[in-house]
C-alpha cells in the first residue's frame, strides 16, 4: 500500500482504520491550519511588522515578542472554533482557556505557540509545538486540574519547525512521521515515515555557557564527552545548541544525538528551564516513538504526575543509549543494560 501524500489523506487513513477518531483529525488538520498561517507570517520576516518585542512579558516573565503574540492568537482562535477543543493552555498564558459552550468537547490543546522566538530577530529557525489531552471530564467546564496529566496520556503530540522548510513532526501513538509544507499547494506532504533516532551518537547539544551551574553529574558527563578518544568514552564528540528545541530535536530525530538541558542552581527555583506540559512532554512522546529516551536523567520524563501548569522540568532526550548514559551518571539508569560504547 502506497503511503498517503498528505495530512488530509494520512489522518482519514488513520480514521478510517480506527487509530483515531474524527474529531481529532479535526483537531490536528486546524492545527496544521494554524501551524501554515504562522509560517506565513514568519516568512514575511521585517517585512510584515511583526519582528521584535510586544512590549509585554508573558507568565514565565519572560518580554513576549510580536509573534509570540500572533502566533498565540492563531492557536486561540483557530483551535477555540474548531469545535472538538473544551480548553486551551499556552505558555503565553496563565490560566487555561474554557472554551464557551464546549465542556462535552472531548480534547484539551496544549501548545507553545512560538517555541524559541529569542531567535525570530536574528533569522533562526523556530517553531510550535503542541500536545493533546483528553478531556477528562467531558459536560465540566475543564479546570487547571483537567490539564494535569502525565505525559503517557497524550493522545498525541507534534511540533512544526519554520526553518528553511516547514516541517511537521507528528506521533499518533504509533510512530512518527514528517510532513513539509508544499508553499505552492499550502499542504502539509508526508514526507518522512517512521523516524528511528539511531540508538548510539557521538553529538550532544546542551548550553555549555551554564556549565558552573550544572550538578556534578552533569558536569562530569560533558568533560567525559569532550575528554574525546582519551577519555573515558573512549570517542570523540561533536557539540550543537541552537537554543530552539524544536530545532534542536529535528536534527535529533534526523541523526541522532542527546538534547540536554538539565537542573542548574542558576536560579535554584527553577528545576530547570523547559516546560513539562508543552515542550518536554510533546516532545518525549515523539522522541520515544522514534525510538529514543527521554529523561529528567533521574525519571522518565512521560510518568510524571504534573503539579502545576506551567512547572518545569530537566530534560534529557535523544538515542537511548546516551540517555541512559546519562542516567547513569546520576546513579539511575538501569546497569543490566550494555553501556554505550562498551565493547
Ligand atoms: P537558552 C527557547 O527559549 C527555549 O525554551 C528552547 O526552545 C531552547 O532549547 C531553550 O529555551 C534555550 O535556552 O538558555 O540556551 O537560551
Amino acid at each position: 500500500m502506497t503511503a498517503p501524500r498528505n495530512l488530509s489523506a494520512y489522518l482519514e487513513e488513520h480514521t478510517t482504520s480506527g487509530r483515531i477518531d474524527g474529531k481529532l483529525a479535526k483537531l490536528l488538520m486546524t492545527t496544521a491550519s494554524a501551524c501554515r498561517q504562522i509560517s506565513d507570517t514568519i516568512r514575511r520576516g521585517a517585512l510584515g511588522d511583526v519582528l521584535g518585542s510586544a512590549g509585554s512579558e508573558n507568565v514565565q516573565g519572560e518580554t513576549q515578542k510580536k509573534l509570540d503574540v500572533i502566533a498565540n492568537d492563531v492557536m486561540v482562535d483557530l483551535l477555540g472554533k474548531s469545535g472538538v477543543v473544551a480548553g486551551l493552555a499556552s505558555e503565553e498564558m496563565e490560566a487555561p482557556v474554557i472554551i464557551d459552550g464546549g465542556a462535552d468537547r472531548p480534547y484539551l490543546a496544549l501548545f507553545d505557540p512560538l517555541d524559541g522566538s529569542s531567535n525570530i530577530d536574528v533569522n533562526i529557525s523556530v517553531g510550535t509545538i503542541f500536545s493533546v489531552l483528553r478531556h477528562p471530564a467531558p459536560g465540566t467546564a475543564p479546570q487547571v486540574d483537567a490539564f494535569l496529566q502525565p505525559g503517557a496520556r497524550q493522545v498525541c503530540a507534534g511540533f512544526t519547525v519554520y526553518g528553511p522548510a516547514t516541517v511537521m513532526v507528528l506521533t499518533l501513538g504509533d510512530g512518527a512521521d514528517a510532513f513539509t509544507l508544499d508553499p505552492e499547494s499550502g499542504e502539509f506532504v508526508l514526507t518522512t515515515t517512521d523516524i528511528t533516532i539511531p540508538e548510539e551518537t557521538k553529538e550532544f547539544a546542551i548550553n555549555a555557557s551554564n556549565q558552573r551551574f550544572w550538578e556534578e553529574p552533569v558536569q562530569r558527563y560533558i568533560a567525559d564527552c569532550l575528554a574525546g578518544t582519551t577519555g573515558p568514552r573512549g570517542k570523540n564528540f561533536n557539540m550543537r545548541w541552537v537554543a530552539s528545541m524544536v530545532a534542536d530535536v529535528y536534527r535529533v530525530l534526523s541523526r541522532g544525538g542527546v538534547f540536554m538541558y538539565p537542573k542548574d542552581h542558576k536560579d535554584p527555583s527553577k528545576p530547570g528551564k523547559l516546560r513539562l506540559m508543552y515542550e518536554a512532554n510533546p516532545m518525549s512522546l515523539i522522541v520515544t516513538q522514534a525510538g529514543g529516551a527521554a529523561s529528567t536523567a533521574r525519571e522518565d520524563i512521560l510518568g510524571i504526575q504534573p503539579e502545576a501548569l506551567h512547572q518545569r522540568v530537566p530534560v534529557v532526550l535523544g538515542s537511548k543509549n546516551e540517555v541512559l548514559e546519562v542516567t547513569r551518571y546520576h546513579g539511575c539508569g538501569d546497569a543490566s543494560k550494555k553501556p554505550a560504547g562498551e565493547r
